[in-house]
C-alpha cells in the first residue's frame, strides 16, 4: 500500500513542475509582449532558437532542412519551447525541493537567451528587454506558486492528537483549499502567459504589415530631378565619408524607444493653428503632388566636433512653403511647431520653411521610401537647421505658432529654441594611431555650412602656416564639400588640424564649446606618428 505521505509528496512534485510550466509560460507570455512592442524578433524563444542556427554544424543545419522543408523554423521553435517546458518543470520541482536551484536554472537560462539577443547582427540594446522580462518574471512567478505549494500544508503531528476522532480534519481542508488556491493561481498564471503572448504577436504582425508595406510603394518620379553630383563632387580618397550616405549607415538620433510604425493609407497631416485656412492632406494626395528631389546634408546638434553624427542624402518630397501657402500663416506667426506621431515636437523658424531653401515633406531617401527609422511615411528636411529643430521625422502636424508661445521639446531640455547649423569641417584621413611612413601622405575629410556653402579649407600642421587644401566640386551650398591635402610627413609625432571658410567669409573658430545648447564648435586634430 502507498502510504498518505507518498502520495501527497508525490502530487506535490507533479504540481511543482506544473508551477514550473505555469512560470515559465507567464516569463515568455510577457516577454513576447515585451518583443512586441519594443523589441521585434527579440522573443527569447526566437533568439535562442537563432544562437542555435549560428552554433549548429552545416550538416544538421542540411539534415533539418532537408526533413522539414520550409518549416525548420517553426521545428526549430516548436523544439526550444519544448525543451523549455521540461527545464521549467525541472526547474519547479527542484525550487520546491531544494530552493533557490529552480531560479538559479530561470536565471542561467535566462541569461543566456540575453546572451543570444544582444550578440544578434544589428541588435540595440533594447533587444535584451524581452529576455531580461522572461527571466525576472519566471523567476518570481516561479518563487509565488511554488511558495503556494508551502504554505498551511498539514503539519506533521508531533505526539498524540488531543482533538476527538468525530471532528473534520482541518489539515485535509486546509490541504482541499490550499490545493485550489494552488491551481487557480497557476491557471491564472499560464492565462495572462498565453493571452500576453497573443498580444505580442498582433503587434509583431502589425510592425511586419508596415514594413511589408514600405517595401512594396514604389515613389513617383520626381517632378523635380536633383541636380546632377558633379563628377569632380568626390575626391575619391579612401577612407573619406562617402558622399552620400548610404542609408544603412546613416546616424539615427530620436528618442523612440519603438520606432513607429505608421500605415501610411492611415496617415495625415494637418497644418493648424495660426493659418487662415487649416490643410490636411493624406499620402496619396501628397504622393500625387509634383515631388522634387534634392540632395542635403543632416546634422544632429550633439555632433561633437570630428563627430559622425552627420550624413548626407538625396530626399523627395514636397516643399513645405507651398503647403504652407495653402494654409496662409497670419502675420504675426513666427515659427512652425511638427510634431511626430509619438508626440515628439520641433520648433521651425516660419521664415527657414517660407524662405527659397528647399525645406520639404520627405517621402525617399536615397532612392527608396523613407526607412521606418528615418521617418516613414513622412519626415521633415530643412537646409541648414540641426535635426532637433527641423527634421521632424514620422510627422503629422504643422502647428503654425510663434516662439513666445510654444516650446519644443529639447528646448524644455537645455537647448536653444533655434538651432542654425554651425560651420564646420572633419578629417576622416589619416586616422589616429594608423601606421604611417615619412613621405606623401593625403589627409582629407569633408567640411559644410549647410544654406551657406563653403569657400576655403585648410590644413595645419602642428603649430605651422594654414596651408590651402583642395576642394571638391560642391553639389550645393547645403552639403557637405569634400577636402584634401598632400602632406609631405617628416618623421615624428604631428598634430593636424582643420578650419574651413564659409562662403561669407567667416572662418571656423577654434574657440572650444560643447554641444549644448546650440552645437559645438572647435576644430578637428588628429595626432599621428610618423615612422
Ligand atoms: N519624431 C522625431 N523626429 C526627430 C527626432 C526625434 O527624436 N523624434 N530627432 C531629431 C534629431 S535630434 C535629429 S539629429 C534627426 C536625425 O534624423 P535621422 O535619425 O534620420 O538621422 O531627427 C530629428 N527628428
Ligand atoms: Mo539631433
Amino acid at each position: 500500500m502507498v502510504s498518505r505521505d507518498a502520495r501527497s509528496a508525490r502530487s506535490r512534485t507533479w504540481r511543482s513542475a506544473l508551477a514550473g510550466v505555469a512560470a515559465a509560460l507567464g516569463g515568455l507570455g510577457l516577454a513576447e509582449l515585451a518583443a512586441g512592442l519594443f523589441a521585434p524578433d527579440a522573443g527569447p524563444l526566437l533568439v535562442i532558437g537563432a544562437l542555435i542556427i549560428d552554433l549548429s554544424p552545416a550538416w544538421l543545419k542540411d539534415l533539418v532542412i532537408s526533413l522539414f522543408g520550409t518549416a525548420d523554423k517553426a521545428v526549430l521553435i516548436a523544439c526550444v519551447g519544448l525543451a523549455a517546458a521540461v527545464l521549467a518543470a525541472l526547474a519547479g520541482v527542484l525550487e520546491h525541493r531544494r530552493p533557490p536551484t529552480g531560479r538559479v536554472i530561470v536565471i542561467a537560462f535566462g541569461s543566456l537567451a540575453v546572451f543570444a539577443a544582444v550578440t544578434r547582427a544589428q541588435a540595440g540594446p533594447i533587444d535584451a528587454l524581452p529576455a531580461v522580462v522572461a527571466m525576472v518574471a519566471t523567476a518570481v512567478l516561479l518563487t509565488a506558486l511554488v511558495g503556494l505549494l508551502r504554505v498551511r500544508t498539514p503539519r506533521p503531528r508531533l505526539g498524540p492528537d488531543p482533538r476527538p476522532d468525530s471532528r473534520p480534519d482541518p489539515g485535509a481542508t486546509a490541504g482541499a483549499l490550499d490545493r485550489r488556491r494552488f491551481l487557480t493561481w497557476t491557471g491564472a498564471t499560464a492565462g495572462i502567459g498565453i493571452l500576453a503572448a497573443a498580444g505580442g504577436q498582433l503587434r509583431q504582425a502589425g510592425s511586419r504589415a508596415a514594413d511589408a508595406a514600405r517595401a512594396r510603394l514604389t515613389l513617383p518620379a520626381p517632378a523635380v530631378p536633383a541636380a546632377a553630383i558633379p563628377a569632380g563632387a568626390s575626391l575619391d580618397v579612401p577612407g573619406v565619408a562617402s558622399l552620400i550616405t548610404p542609408n544603412e549607415s546613416f546616424y539615427r538620433i530620436d528618442t523612440a524607444l519603438q520606432v513607429p510604425r505608421i500605415d501610411a493609407s492611415q496617415w495625415r497631416l494637418k497644418i493648424t493653428g495660426l493659418v487662415e485656412n487649416e490643410v490636411e492632406i493624406d499620402f496619396a494626395e501628397l504622393l500625387a503632388l509634383p515631388l522634387e528631389e534634392s540632395t542635403t546634408t543632416l546634422a544632429c546638434v550633439s555632433n561633437e566636433v570630428g563627430g559622425d553624427l552627420i550624413g548626407n542624402a538625396t530626399w523627395l518630397g514636397y516643399p513645405i512653403r507651398k503647403l504652407l501657402a495653402r494654409a496662409k500663416p497670419t502675420g504675426d506667426a513666427d515659427m512652425v511647431l511638427s510634431r511626430s506621431q509619438d508626440g515628439w515636437t520641433a520648433s521651425t523658424p516660419l521664415e527657414a520653411l517660407t524662405d527659397d531653401r528647399n525645406a520639404i515633406l520627405a517621402v525617399g531617401m536615397n532612392g527608396v521610401a523613407l526607412p521606418l527609422e528615418h521617418g516613414y511615411p513622412v519626415r521633415m528636411v530643412v537646409p541648414g537647421l540641426y535635426g532637433y529643430v527641423s527634421a521632424t521625422k514620422w510627422v503629422v502636424e504643422l502647428k503654425v505658432t510663434r516662439f513666445d508661445r510654444e516650446v519644443a521639446y529639447w528646448s524644455t531640455r537645455g537647448w536653444s529654441e533655434r538651432g542654425p547649423i554651425k560651420l564646420s569641417s572633419r578629417i576622416d584621413v589619416p586616422r589616429a594611431g594608423a601606421p604611417l611612413s615619412p613621405g606623401r601622405i593625403t589627409v582629407a575629410g569633408v567640411a559644410w555650412a549647410q544654406h551657406t556653402g563653403i569657400r576655403a579649407v585648410e590644413v595645419q600642421v602642428d603649430e605651422g602656416d594654414w596651408a590651402e587644401a583642395v576642394l571638391a566640386d560642391a553639389i550645393s551650398a547645403d552639403t557637405w564639400r569634400q577636402w584634401k591635402w598632400d602632406w609631405d610627413a617628416p618623421a615624428g609625432e604631428h598634430t593636424l588640424r582643420v578650419r574651413a571658410t564659409d562662403a561669407d567669409g567667416l572662418v571656423q573658430t577654434s574657440a572650444r564649446r560643447p554641444v549644448a545648447p546650440d552645437g559645438a564648435t572647435g576644430r578637428d586634430e588628429v595626432t599621428v606618428r610618423v615612422e
